[in-house]
């Protein structure tokens, strides 16, 4: 087997498996579901899915508490669905990469189960397990998870708690147990034998705990993180997968970080290292918040966002690969945030897009960005189904401190905004199902979807059609450096791609208002190739407007 570089000629496409395409009308999508649409993903011209989970899973995190590794969620469909689905992925020169989870499992696996009925299982060790404190009254220390509150759950009246970095219903696995690493590898295994592209590994970063589990100094979020993210053992994790699976397969993964500072990442992803293809990081969207949490929001400004791609940027040419992203599954949509209102819609989706498709690195779309959809604003947390927007409700119910601290934001950057229901057209619950969905469509579903899109020549879906043709095999794009100019404009992030003998330079206004740059005559030779107006001032940008130069 030869491994190549294909990732760095991906574009890939995010599909979040329930919200997507509902084809046995359910109102919760399915495989079958994806299939219908593989034409449209085909003609968009991305090359490599990425698919949140779908293997069996009781479904409190959406998929991400997995109760068996080798099978597929009855609601989605079948394995005999997977397979057509994969088969007519490839037929279409579309690659796959599943969802790894293997911080956690759910507490409905029959490992956990099976621990839980008996102590003296065999499976015990696979979990991590502590004696509470005061006879088992209280946890066995003060860390707090991803989703508030403690990270430790009682088990019934026994002294014993179980960890838990995310629900109740996620027991984190011991890696420090071979058995665990063993089972991770043989599920690697097993889907990539069975043509499986690679894996986006769910906060792999977490997997190595510092052994002392002792309570930290208290902390606002995320109490004891400087003994569960980026634990003493996580490269050697990293390289005992690659030594043992990841090296026999052409595949990529995609490691997800949560808060790893940039030396951690660039071991992460050092080609000479073995670890991981390429990480998501979240220093960029967190430039809207403090601290990496979302609900303490900060405003925005191009200038952070600008230092901080520019960081990344520099800091991997040559020694690594970035990943590129400005939403995912967990973020609210990018139409109205870093800096973009939905009164420019269409030229805020295609001016980010632009940015961050011609960065150096591998693109991922999420569901409906292509076609510019939006958060859902939601009003009440009725309509909200996500159980880490329910758990915070909660907590700043219960705290008068954290409800002025964080309710006003709860609705607001809520992961359910990204989560609505795809917009395929203006019928009935938006094409994605003939029955009522599992969450309510956004209302603007008539004039945004993908249709209307599609028959739009000026639309933001077919503006991603033509940034994903240009960049494909685009060497400057690849290869080339990166230097960030018009330094001195506060709401303007440009920069420039060399390689060779040739030059681009990608021009984005942040402001809502026209914009006067004199230095721009300097590309009045220059070619513009893409924009997202179809009239360029010789020295104004107008509102949000982008333009690519290309040297003539
Ligand atoms: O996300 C990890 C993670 O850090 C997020 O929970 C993040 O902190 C949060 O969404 C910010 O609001 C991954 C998955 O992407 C997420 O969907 C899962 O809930 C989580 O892991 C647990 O598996």
């Amino acid at each position: 087997m030869k491994k190549t570089d294909w990732y760095k000629d991906a574009v890939i496409y995010q599909i979040y498996p329930r919200s997507f395409c509902d084809s046995n009308n359910d109102g919760f999508g399915d495989i079958n579901g994806i299939i219908s649409k593989l034409d449209y993903l085909k003609d968009l011209g991305v090359n490599c899915v990425w698919l949140s989970p779908v293997y069996c899973s009781p479904q409190e995190d959406n998929g991400y508490d997995i109760s068996d590794y080798y099978n597929i969620y009855q609601r989605f469909g079948t394995m005999d669905d997977f397979k057509v689905m994969l088969a007519e992925m490839h037929k279409r020169g579309i690659r796959l990469i599943m969802d790894l989870v293997v911080n956690h499992t759910s507490s409905e696996h029959d490992w956990f189960k099976q621990v839980v009925s008996n102590k003296d299982s065999k499976y015990r060790d696979y979990y991590i397990f502590k004696k509470g404190k005061k006879n088992g009254k209280k946890p066995p220390n003060n860390w707090t998870g991803f989703f508030g509150g403690s990270a430790w759950e009682r088990v019934g009246d026994s002294q014993d708690y179980y960890l838990h970095l995310f629900a109740k219903g996620q027991p984190d696995l011991n890696w420090e147990n071979p058995k665990v690493r063993s089972e991770v590898k043989n599920i690697l295994k097993f889907w990539l034998d069975m043509g499986v592209d690679g894996f986006r590994c769910d906060v792999i970063t977490l997997i190595s705990k510092k052994q002392d589990f002792k309570s930290r100094f208290p902390a606002l979020a995320l109490c004891g993180k400087d003994a569960y993210i980026n634990g003493p053992r996580l490269h050697e994790f990293l390289q005992e997968l690659d030594r043992d699976v990841f090296s026999k397969y052409d595949v990529m993964t995609v490691g997800e970080t949560v808060m790893s500072s940039l030396d951690e990442a660039k071991k992460l992803v050092d080609p000479k290292r073995h670890e991981l293809t390429m990480i998501f990081n979240f220093d960029h969207t967190d430039t809207d918040n403090y601290m990496g949490v979302k609900y303490l929001r900060k405003k925005f400004k191009a200038k952070n966002l600008q230092k901080v791609v520019t960081k990344w940027q520099l800091s991997l040419h040559d020694c690594g690969w970035n990943s590129l992203f400005i939403e995912n599954h967990d973020q609210r949509r990018s139409v109205g945030r870093f800096g973009t209102c939905e009164e420019y819609r269409k030229e805020g989706a295609k001016m980010l897009a632009t940015l961050y498709f011609l960065l150096q690195g591998t693109p991922f779309i999420y569901e409906g960005q292509e076609i510019g959809m939006t958060n859902a604003h939601f009003k009440s947390i009725d309509e909200i189904v996500d159980i880490e927007a329910h758990n915070m409700d909660k907590l700043a119910k219960s705290n008068i401190f954290l409800r002025m601290l964080i309710h006003g934001s709860i609705f607001d950057v809520s992961r359910d905004n990204a989560r609505t229901p795809m917009q395929w057209d203006d019928t009935a619950y938006a094409g994605f199902s003939s029955a009522k969905p599992w969450l309510r469509v956004t209302d603007n579903y008539k004039s945004i979807n993908a249709k209307e899109s599609i028959s739009d020549p000026d639309s933001i879906y077919n503006y991603y059609k033509k940034l994903i043709e240009f960049r494909i095999g685009n060497e400057v794009i690849k290869n080339g450096t990166y230097d960030v100019i018009l330094k001195n404009y506060k709401n303007i992030f440009a920069y420039v791609r060399k390689y060779k003998e040739n030059e681009l330079i990608v021009i984005c206004s942040f402001s809502k208002k026209d914009t006067r740059v004199k230095k721009l005559e300097k590309y009045n030779n220059y070619e513009v190739i893409l924009s997202n107006y179809k009239d360029n001032l010789a020295t104004i940008l107008k509102p949000y407007e982008c333009r690519v130069y290309s040297k003539k």
